[in-house]
């Protein structure tokens, strides 16, 4: 195009018009923001990231405020789906908190659902050579590391069967004697084949079923890692005696569980579901394929420890090794069910492969948190990874703090009850939960109530209705004066769990109740109402069960089993509902993976025999995964102690 200079009329050198020039630069500003902002709705959020967002070494990156969290949570009030991920911590967090972070949130999720709509068996056809073949790379990835964190893989199977006490799967599995168990333990098995088969079904390669539009979840939770439900299943299935589900199982593993993902992950949900899983799979087993498996996944998780205190943060790519923290926690803290939720599981690490950096890691938390000021001994929720200081003093048993405190006693237990010092902080912390926290409602009913800088939150969440459980198994290793007590306070607090269910009208429990205004062990606020299959108080019942023999404990896990069926059950898988309170159930269309590998195992455990894992022998992680106790002597030694008079 020639511009020409018009009489009268001002231009510039180019021969432009004044407002030609305007209209041009208007046109030149507009496609520059234009070009800009679409940088934005890219799928892939990872190299935005790489160009805006700094890596953990350089910078302690600082996402979201104390009123982000506000603000979210004013808004989950509106919708409970919303609220899942805040209030359900132990670390996990959902889909939806993930987009309120400072970066966009991945965008996979939405690609796959719509494949998922029509060409699910293609995607599963085309992929699966792939990742065959990446899944064999992984395995060369750890030879080749193996100068790095995973020294020496020569873990001896026999010799650590032999270290047991009894056999892992008891005489005959566990089956009980008396026929009504034994029935209502076959249904339980039924609901997990059926809850299985659907997934295999609809799902299969995915992280969760979506039971009422028949397809797969992937969500973001895992840094692209899939399968979550098979492999938080691989325990339970062989447990149970599902054999065939169980070798589905395996085969996807070893030939298809890609751990060369590119992701961002919850180094929580990872560590307590896929590493867990894994590791459960392996010492059950003896698979050594499992075991190369999450040695390769172990060391993907070590980075997420570079921060100048060793506390690690939140999120971790399992790629490049990059973390930050999650952008809903206060002032670019971690959170303290999440940091303080990964000794078991890496204790084991450490064990397979015979290199301490691990077990390095993990006591280097321990330590801050045993030297670390604690108001009135409590531990507050959120800590900052970069000065070791609390963030602020919010302090809950539910969700941000809960399984801390349940890794406390049964690293404990787990050390074959030589780790005096989670002995000790976890007797000082419940003494200061117990002085603070414990409340008795009007009626009666005992519970843990939140505090918020000396101000207390009459709410229990349904997470914290784990601590049952907790309490009990830790009784009879307190001082010898407050075992009575510590046995009746477990007592008591799974009574009150059980009051959140027997008070619904489904039966089943709300995701947070309260002892205010009237209240006692009922959700007052309509985003409380939900529930999303969680294992916490079937938990407690099992627990509560093996150390009591109380036969309430079986009926209370029988009214559970009765309300999943009624309520949870739909065609194709079971799902949560949006309000136990109704009588017409609405479902939220989410098969959450720890109900296979949780509530599921539970209510099995309760009602088999004691000697199917026994508690001499294990321990289970906080998704239910069942770990081994270390006996280090035997296994430096010659001996082994594993009863011979009883088989498996
Ligand atoms: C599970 O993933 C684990 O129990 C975790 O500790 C908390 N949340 C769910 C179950 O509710």
């Amino acid at each position: 195009m020639v511009f020409r200079k018009l009489p009268g009329v001002s231009a510039s050198g180019m021969g432009l018009r004044l407002s030609q020039k305007f209209v041009f630069l208007l046109f030149l500003s507009g496609l520059v923001t234009l070009c800009f902002g679409a940088l934005f709705f890219l799928p892939d959020s990872v190299r935005l990231k790489r160009i805006f967002l700094s890596k953990t070494e350089s910078q302690p990156v600082t996402v979201g405020s104390e009123n982000d969290v506000r603000e979210h949570l004013k808004k989950g009030a509106k919708d409970p789906e919303h609220l899942r991920g805040i209030t359900s911590a132990k670390g996990e967090t959902s889909t939806k908190l993930k987009a309120l972070s400072r970066k966009p949130a991945v965008t996979n999720e939405a690609k796959t659902d719509k494949k998922d709509a029509g060409g699910e068996a293609l995607e599963d056809m085309t992929l699966s050579r792939s990742k065959t073949e990446s899944a064999s790379k992984d395995e060369k990835v750890t030879s080749s590391s193996n100068q790095g964190a995973n020294t020496d893989t020569s873990f001896d199977y026999n010799k650590f069967k032999k270290c047991l006490l009894k056999p892992p799967l008891g005489i005959e599995h566990g089956k009980p004697s008396d026929p009504q168990t034994l029935q209502r333990r076959e249904k339980v098995k039924e609901m997990m084949k059926f809850a299985w088969d659907n997934y295999k079904s609809f799902a299969w390669g995915k992280n969760e079923l979506r039971p009422l539009t028949r397809n797969g979840h992937i969500g973001n939770m895992f840094g692209g890692l899939r399968g979550a439900s098979i492999v938080d299943s691989l325990d339970t299935l062989y447990i149970m005696g599902l054999m065939d589900e169980y070798n589905d199982a395996k085969e996807w593993v070893e030939t298809s569980l890609d751990l060369n993902s590119n992701g961002e992950a919850s180094l929580f949900e990872v560590n307590i579901r896929y590493v867990g899983g894994l590791l459960s799979a392996y010492y059950l087993t003896g698979e050594e394929m499992f075991k190369r498996k999450v040695m390769v996944l172990g060391e993907k998780l070590l980075p997420a420890f570079n921060t100048p205190t060793g506390i690690p943060r939140g999120v971790i790519n399992l790629g490049s090794g990059t973390s930050w923290s999650w952008g809903w926690a206060s002032a670019g803290s971690s959170i303290l069910a999440e940091f303080g939720t990964l000794h078991l599981e890496f204790v084991h690490l450490s064990e397979l492969s015979n290199n301490g950096i691990y077990t390095e890691k993990v006591m280097n938390i321990r330590k801050l948190l045993n030297k670390i000021e604690k108001p009135h001994g409590l531990y507050p929720n959120f800590l900052s990874p970069v000065s070791g200081n609390w963030v602020q003093h919010h302090v809950s048993i539910g969700g941000l703090g809960d399984s801390f405190y349940e890794y406390l006693i049964k690293s404990y237990l787990m050390s074959d009850k030589t780790d005096e010092e989670a002995k000790k902080m976890y007797y000082s912390a419940l003494e200061a939960i117990e002085a603070n926290l414990v409340q008795k409602s009007p009626g009666g009913l005992t519970y843990m109530a939140e505090w918020r800088g000396g101000i207390l939150d009459h709410k229990m969440g349904h997470l914290a209705c784990f601590s049952g459980g907790m309490v009990v198994i830790g009784a009879d290793d307190g001082a010898p004066e407050k075992r009575q007590h510590y046995l009746d306070l477990a007592a008591e607090i799974t009574h009150t769990c059980h009051e959140s269910y027997s008070r619904s009208a489904t039966k089943l429990g709300p995701e947070a109740f309260r002892f205010d205004g009237g209240a006692e062990a009922t959700a007052t606020r309509l985003s409380d109402r939900y529930y999303i299959l969680r294992p916490e108080v079937i938990e407690s019942y099992m627990y509560m069960w093996r150390l009591t023999h109380d036969p309430k404990y079986r009926e209370w896990g029988w009214e559970a089993v009765e309300a999943l069926e009624q309520h949870c059950r739909v065609e194709a898988g079971f799902s949560g509902i949006r309000d136990v309170y109704a009588q017409t159930v609405s479902h939220d269309n989410m098969q959450q993976s720890f109900f296979l590998s949780e509530t599921l195992k539970y209510l099995y455990l309760l009602f088999s025999d004691d000697d199917l894992l026994p508690l001499e022998d294990w321990v289970f992680n906080t998704e239910a995964h069942p770990l081994p106790v270390v006996r280090k002597s035997c296994l430096q030694g010659e001996g082994g102690t594993h009863d011979k008079t009883t088989s498996e």
